[in-house]
């Protein structure tokens, strides 16, 4: 049986990945921070019936301390290890700057070296981003593209990849970058601009709230599913050789197009609902992402199966069952008129 290390696991991508390998029959040992409080949601349909998925480890660890790290790949020798572990949100890396470098950058370095000095190497999944391209030096971007990153998130990704370029030449690792674009899913972060966008219109559809506050509505990116996003992982660690993949959708629209999108799906104007609150805006935006996937088709054969369309309806779907039962609980907590 193969095991794998996952660390993010309790993140958006970590949540999929974790189902996709225990499907595949993988062991699967997922890194978790510990907090005060118990913020396992995402995954708590796979380890909560022990039964069902046996093979479900949880690990206590941190990206920020390397020994822990060292005695965690050491013990478990895992075959793959996949590093979506990160402070992932753009505009909180201004408001963060030494952390975020510390775990999306050092946290890096912290884990390829402990697999490099492990006896048995595990294959190594970095996970990258078109955050690297930031004030993109050309449309659609490639694995030739030049980076230009525009905050502290997208400097740290820069150096994680460069790292794990660096020591699959330096040391013969199996280490491969995906730079992967936006993608999405029911499970994305409630503060990402999508499905901050698709919470709020289903409660303002049902009377929950009545406005929405967002920063840069120009701001254009390239959507893709996050179901799709992590299968090219795994593929990316079964090749013959490791290498460096940009993974989209190779479509961009904006974030006002999103809303759009949404409002309208839902009958709602959203001219009446939106307004534009600075605090959203960042010190330095990235104006267009477009991805151009061409080398994973041709080498992985990947193709993403979900649409713009297709993704805005299914977070819409899922936001609004949410906000149903928020509903339901409200109007049982109100005194009867
Ligand atoms: P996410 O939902 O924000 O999940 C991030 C995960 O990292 C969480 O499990 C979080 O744990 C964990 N984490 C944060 N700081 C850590 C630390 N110091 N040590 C160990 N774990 C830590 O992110 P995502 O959307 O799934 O993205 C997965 C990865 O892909 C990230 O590296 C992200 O930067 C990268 N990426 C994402 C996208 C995208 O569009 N989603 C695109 C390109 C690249 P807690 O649950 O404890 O907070
Ligand atoms: O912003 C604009 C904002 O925070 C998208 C991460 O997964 O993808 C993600 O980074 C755009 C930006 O994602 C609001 O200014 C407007 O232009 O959803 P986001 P992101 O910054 O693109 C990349 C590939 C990653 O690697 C990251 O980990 O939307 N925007 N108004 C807003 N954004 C937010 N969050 N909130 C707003 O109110």
């Amino acid at each position: 049986m193969k095991k794998a290390l996952i660390t993010g696991i309790t993140g958006q991508d970590g949540s999929y990945l974790a189902e996709l390998l225990l499907e595949k029959g993988y062991q699967v040992w997922g890194l978790i921070r510990r907090s005060s409080s118990f913020h396992t949601g995402r995954i708590d349909h796979l380890y909560k019936d022990p039964h069902e998925h046996p093979s479900l480890r949880l690990v206590y660890g941190d990206l920020t301390d390397g020994s822990n790290l060292s005695s965690i790949i050491g013990e478990i020798k895992p075959d793959e290890v996949y590093n979506l572990g990160a402070q992932s949100h753009v505009r909180v890396s201004f408001d963060m700057p030494i952390f975020t470098v510390d775990t999306d950058g050092l946290g890096t370095l912290r884990l390829l070296e402990a697999i490099r000095s492990c006896d048995k190497p595990a294959r190594f999944y970095q996970a990258s981003s078109s955050e690297m391209y930031g004030k993109a030096v050309e449309t659609p971007q490639t694995e030739e593209t030049a980076f230009h990153p525009r905050s502290p998130y997208g400097c740290a990704k820069a150096y994680s990849f460069w790292q794990t370029v660096n020591y699959r030449e330096a040391y013969g690792l199996f280490a491969c970058n995906g730079i992967l674009f936006n993608h999405e899913s029911p499970r994305r972060g409630e503060t990402f601009v999508t499905r901050k966008i698709t919470r709020a219109a289903t409660r303002i559809k049902l009377g929950l709230q009545e406005k929405l506050y967002l920063g840069n509505l120009d701001a254009k990116r390239d959507w893709g599913f996050a179901g799709d996003y992590v299968e090219v992982m795994w593929l990316m660690l079964q090749q013959d050789e490791p290498d460096d993949y940009v993974i989209a959708t190779g479509r961009s629209h904006s974030v006002k197009e999103f809303v759009a999108e949404v409002f309208s799906y839902l009958d709602l104007n959203w001219a009446d609902h939106v307004e534009i609150d600075p605090r959203y805006f960042r010190p330095s935006e990235v104006d267009l992402l477009q991805g151009d996937a061409s080398k994973a088709r041709r080498v992985l054969g990947w193709e993403p199966k979900v649409g713009f369309k297709d993704l805005a309806r299914m977070m819409t779907d899922a936001d609004m069952k949410i906000a149903r039962r928020r509903k339901i609980i409200k109007e049982q907590e109100e005194p009867q008129q």
